[in-house]
């Protein structure tokens, strides 16, 4: 079944992909096996973009449907939700980068699971997330980005938090083409590959 619903994003049919989400909640698939699959549709899109075989348009398509299929999906995570405040997240997409469905998802799982969360939204600025860590206190702050041009910046927010005084703060890292050899190129203390992931370093270190 998840292999149809790839398979339909992959095809850009949409009503069939936005069924077989629905389908697959009601038969008991756990919401993040679902955002799993559409990840490796995404990256199915993403390598016929690189090869020239699809345009921007369907790149656009890729993330509406993407959004829509997250906004079913969330609803259904809800269950789980926390009634603790486990503390105060400061996160964002990094300076020249625009991607947000990734970030809404892990804004969306922190919040449930209890976190007071600041999303400063997209293309954020190093200064900007020193002004917001300042403002909230916040002790955890979020990067994400999907660009490869997105490390620099990364290494610049976690270089500016440091320059600030604000040795105090942990950085997770995470996004598409993000793993642990970027942590360590950008020196943030943690990458999560998922919302699940991000949730379960911030716990580490609420
Ligand atoms: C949809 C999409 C778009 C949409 C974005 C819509 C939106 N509102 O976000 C649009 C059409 C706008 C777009 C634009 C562009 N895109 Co684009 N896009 C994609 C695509 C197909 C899917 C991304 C996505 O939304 N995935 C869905 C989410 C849910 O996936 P996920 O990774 O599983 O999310 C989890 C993790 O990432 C993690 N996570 C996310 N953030 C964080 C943060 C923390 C702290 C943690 C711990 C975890 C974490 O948790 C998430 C939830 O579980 C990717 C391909 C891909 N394989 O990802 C290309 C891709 C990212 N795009 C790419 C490119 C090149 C572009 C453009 C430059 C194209 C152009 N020529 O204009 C522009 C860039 C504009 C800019 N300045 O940012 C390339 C990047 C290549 C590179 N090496 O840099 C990719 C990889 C495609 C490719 N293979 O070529 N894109």
């Amino acid at each position: 079944m998840s292999q149809e619903l790839i398979s339909a994003i992959v095809e850009m049919r949409e009503d069939d992909a936005l069924k077989l989400t629905k389908q697959l909640l009601d038969e008991g698939t756990a919401p993040m096996e679902i955002l799993d699959a559409c990840r490796g549709a995404m990256d199915v899109i993403g390598e016929r973009f690189e090869k020239g075989e699809a345009f921007l348009p369907e790149l656009m398509m890729a993330g509406e449907m993407m959004t829509a299929i997250s906004d079913i999906v969330k609803p259904r995570m809800v269950e789980q939700a926390a009634t603790e405040n486990l503390g105060k997240i400061v996160i964002g997409t990094v300076e020249g980068d625009i991607h947000d469905i990734g970030k809404d998802v892990v804004v969306f799982m922190l919040d449930l699971s209890g976190f007071e969360v600041t999303d400063l939204g997209v293309d954020v600025p190093p200064a900007k997330f020193v002004e917001a860590v300042r403002e909230t206190g916040a002790k955890i702050v979020g990067l994400s980005g999907f660009l490869t041009l997105a490390y620099n910046p990364m290494k610049d927010t976690v270089a500016a938090l440091k320059g600030a005084g604000l040795n105090n703060v942990k950085v997770m890292i995470g996004g598409g083409q993000i793993d642990d050899q970027i942590r360590k190129y950008t020196g943030a203390d943690a990458y999560g590959r998922d919302a699940m992931a991000a949730v379960a370093l911030a716990k580490d270190w609420a």
